[in-house]
């Protein structure tokens, strides 16, 4: 099949604040919860390689801007890091702002479109200190932060969001307990996650204030990025399989579905975590921030489906109800090297299911890559790494993405993850997922992969036709 972008599609990158920026002690950036696990258990980072580096965007923003722009992207999504560009007093940091002002000059001046994201699983370490998202405390600071950044930089970007998958900070760092501080609480997870939600409430809230007020842009946006891949189950499945289709799809979709669109949680997901001894403390008044949450918009992550099946076990090791096991579909084909399933049409899924249920919110898939271990194997006698494997994923992704749209998905563009190289949390630099090549032997040096001159093709196609 022949790819054919349409028209007003943004096509981009996307990467965050933590992963590409480094210089994590710059300019009186604070310290964050990546730095002190990098600070605390640097063995437990792939090849030793902790939160300090990033990929060096600090000093490197503008190159890179312009990398972005020669292969014909026209937006890019980062984060700012909370660590950045505010101090211990809740003040702004002067330092900190100039960087994100430089760099969405830079954007500005090479005409590409910046999108800004507030929080990347990112929190900094004094506000963790004080009991980070169990604390509402915290939840309010959030609200400043937003508010401080929505009035600095209103005049200078258009399109916000308030959080990248904020799913997976309840799952990892509480209730499954891998990453730190290693905690499995379900319950603790459940009260993260409810309070998460209201500081992503009490962020929207300030962005329509500050718009009201005049300090944004009047076509300023603000959206959500989930990873909310409708999950899957046997092909004929049991009522218990549906069951934990149910409640699976409600923890990490229904929740932040319902919440951008109607301002709202899902009542049966919060009436069967009760009855299963996770009760979510609710306060009154709470009610009154959740409906602020709704959205102009959301960002669709993307790599893999989620499959599951029937709990064998209604409990699991630390006690907590299980409410569906893995279910590991005998077609599967999977990326090895990351651990996932690789299943493009799930996007079109998803844009379908968009369709039918919130047929007025228009996504983007907001990331969608893929990362692959010692690439450099496959660099050619010029040195540069044909990545085959990935031009063949992204084409065969974009495909199932228009065919949702020409089936009526209000899709308006794709960010691939990871455009440039950058550091993977604790898999540090391990997977490799960039069109462009960052070298760490070598100052950072970045290098076109064959993917960039792929996809600089396939966007020249469509200027072409203008
Ligand atoms: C997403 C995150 C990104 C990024 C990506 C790839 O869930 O939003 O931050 O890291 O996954 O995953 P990883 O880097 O773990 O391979």
């Amino acid at each position: 099949m022949k790819l054919k972008l349409p028209k007003d599609f943004f096509m981009g990158a996307a990467m965050s604040g933590p992963q590409t920026e480094g210089a994590y002690k710059k300019d009186g950036k604070l310290e964050n919860i990546w730095d002190t696990w990098s600070d605390s258990a640097i063995s437990d980072f792939y090849n030793k390689v902790g939160s300090y580096v990033g990929n060096n965007f600090y000093e490197k923003y503008e190159e890179d801007i312009k990398l972005l722009k020669s292969i014909h992207l026209d937006s890019f999504r980062t984060s700012m890091q909370w660590s950045r560009l505010m101090d211990q007093n809740q003040q702004l940091n002067p330092a900190g702002a100039g960087f994100y002002h430089k760099v969405a000059a830079c954007a500005k001046k090479h005409g590409i479109e910046l999108f800004m994201n507030l929080y990347h699983f990112d929190m900094p370490a004094y506000l963790f200190a004080r009991g980070g998202w169990e604390n509402r405390e915290v939840v309010e600071a959030y609200a400043v932060y937003a508010r401080t950044a929505f009035r600095e930089f209103g005049k200078e970007i258009k399109y916000w969001f308030t959080f990248n998958e904020p799913i997976v900070e309840p799952d990892q760092r509480y209730r499954s307990g891998v990453w730190y501080p290693f905690i499995k609480d379900a319950r603790r997870g459940m009260q993260v996650q409810y309070h998460i939600s209201l500081a992503h409430s009490l962020a929207v809230r300030e962005f329509y204030k500050a718009k009201e007020e005049g300090f944004l842009l009047p076509d300023a946006q603000i959206g959500l990025i989930n990873a909310f891949a409708p999950p899957y189950t046997r092909e004929t499945p049991t009522p218990e399989d549906l069951e934990a289709l149910r409640m699976t799809d409600g923890i990490h979709n229904r929740w932040w579905l319902d919440l951008c669109t109607s301002g709202t949680l899902p009542q049966d997901v919060l009436e069967t975590l009760a009855s299963c001894g996770v009760p979510v403390e609710i306060r009154p008044g709470d009610a009154e921030i959740l409906k602020c949450g709704k959205t102009d918009w959301l960002g669709f992550n993307y790599y893999q489906p989620t499959r599951v099946q029937a709990p064998q076990e209604k409990v699991d090791e630390n006690g907590h109800p299980r409410f569906a096991d893995p279910y590991i579909w005998p077609e599967r084909k999977m990326n090895v090297y990351r651990g996932w399933e690789i299943y493009p049409k799930g996007i079109y899924d998803f844009g379908m299911k968009m369709k039918r249920e919130y047929p007025d919110l228009k996504f983007f898939i907001s990331e969608n890559g893929m990362g692959v271990e010692h690439e450099h194997r496959f660099r050619n006698e010029a040195g540069e790494i044909q990545d085959d494997y990935r031009i063949e994923f992204v084409q065969e992704h974009l495909e199932w993405v228009m065919k949702s749209i020409e089936e009526g998905a209000r899709c308006v563009g794709y960010h691939y993850w990871g455009v440039i190289d950058n550091w993977s949390w604790n898999n540090a630099f391990k997977n490799r997922y960039g069109f462009i090549e960052v070298d760490l032997m070598n100052n950072y040096e970045r290098r076109l992969k064959k993917s960039a001159h792929w996809v600089k093709a396939l966007i020249e196609e469509r200027e072409k036709e203008d």
